[in-house]
């Protein structure tokens, strides 16, 4: 049975404040503030950004100039409380706006790459996003010990790391219920992590939903290709997850060095009482990094990591101070 929808034929010409809620390319679809993905018939608006602006982000909130029937152009951004976005190359990539958490999805098969895993962990914390670490697939028990022993060193450093199976559907909703209930969940992670997988175990009929959209837009592979936030209620409570397309590169380019030893959890606390005021922590004496280092306080893996993401500032030719 179809219901009225008090939004169907929006009239033409007048301005709204809609939040977005998928994004393709330059194509973006919103919801007027007060519908939900997960009613009968949202009242989808599919916009376009004004001019030659782009950078809106699934998560802002907008205001739109009506069109024809349910089309808007986008004007501008009314709210946007933070950004998670990479940085390829001087052109950042706006991930999602006015979420309160960051849920990285790893899995034990295929193996996860804890490079990405740091990039991804170094762009909350310059954010300053709170983060959830998410080990999935652990009913691949063959490759579970492996991908524990690389997890163990994140909560070590106050990172939050749950595990979870997509397939057992019990055990899900009390591992991660808890976790994103009353949030705005922006799930990232390699392509083939499950985050997919989690958002339909989670949500029932979110695949449909987002494979209407998919024909829409013109894609119809299983891999995400869009950025697109689901709407539910967990008990009650209203929830918001997106979910993204896999990456298999994570570029900074725009960070400095500063906000990169910020984010950092076991820097922060030497940050500041080192001999020289603008120490890189490499080779300079009295450094209590290199100190910590030396004693194991600093692991050798996470401060190589930290190297790499220097020799990559000076490749994007950016002065270190
Ligand atoms: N064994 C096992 N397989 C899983 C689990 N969760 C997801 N998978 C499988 O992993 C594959 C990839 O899952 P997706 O949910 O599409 O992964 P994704 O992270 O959304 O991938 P992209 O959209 O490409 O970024 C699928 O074949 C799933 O069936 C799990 O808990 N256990
Ligand atoms: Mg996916
Ligand atoms: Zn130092």
């Amino acid at each position: 049975m179809t219901q009225t929808n008090p939004h169907m034929n929006l009239q033409k010409n007048i301005q709204i404040i809609a939040r977005i809620i998928a994004n393709y390319g330059h194509q973006y679809l919103a919801l007027p503030l007060d519908a939900r993905t997960d009613q009968d018939a949202p009242p989808f608006i599919s916009l376009v950004a004004r001019g030659k602006k782009h950078g809106y982000a699934v998560g802002d909130v907008v205001l739109v100039t009506t069109g024809s029937v349910n089309q808007g152009a986008i004007e501008k951004v009314v709210e946007r409380t933070n950004m998670f976005y990479r940085s390829e190359f001087n052109k950042q990539k706006n991930l999602a706006a006015n979420i309160n958490q960051v849920a990285i999805v790893c899995a034990t098969e295929p193996a996860f790459s804890e490079e990405l895993l740091g990039r991804a962990l170094i762009c909350a914390g310059v954010a300053q996003i709170p983060v959830l670490i998410i080990l999935n697939k652990i009913d691949v028990t063959d490759k579970l010990e492996a991908a524990r022993a690389t997890m163990a060193a994140y909560p070590k450093l106050g990172y939050e790391v749950i595990e979870i199976s997509t397939q057992d559907a019990a055990g899900l909703q009390a591992q991660i219920v808890p976790h994103l209930s009353g949030k705005t969940t922006l799930l990232m992670g390699q392509s083939g992590m499950g985050k997919s997988s989690l958002i339909n175990a989670l949500i029932p009929d979110a695949l449909i939903k987002t494979r209407e959209i998919s024909s829409v837009l013109n894609s119809g592979k299983h891999t995400t290709t869009f950025t697109r936030l689901h709407d539910c209620a967990f008990d009650g409570v209203h929830s918001q997850i997106i979910d993204s397309p896999g990456f298999e590169q994570f570029g900074m380019a725009q960070f400095s060095l500063s906000q990169i030893q910020h984010a950092m959890p076991e820097f922060v606390s030497f940050l500041g009482q080192c001999k020289f005021n603008n120490c890189a922590h490499i080779h300079e004496p009295q450094c209590p990094i290199l100190d910590a280092l030396a004693c194991g306080q600093i692991s050798q893996n996470r401060y190589d990591f930290y190297l790499r993401l220097v020799e990559q500032l000076k490749y994007y030719e950016r002065a270190l101070y």
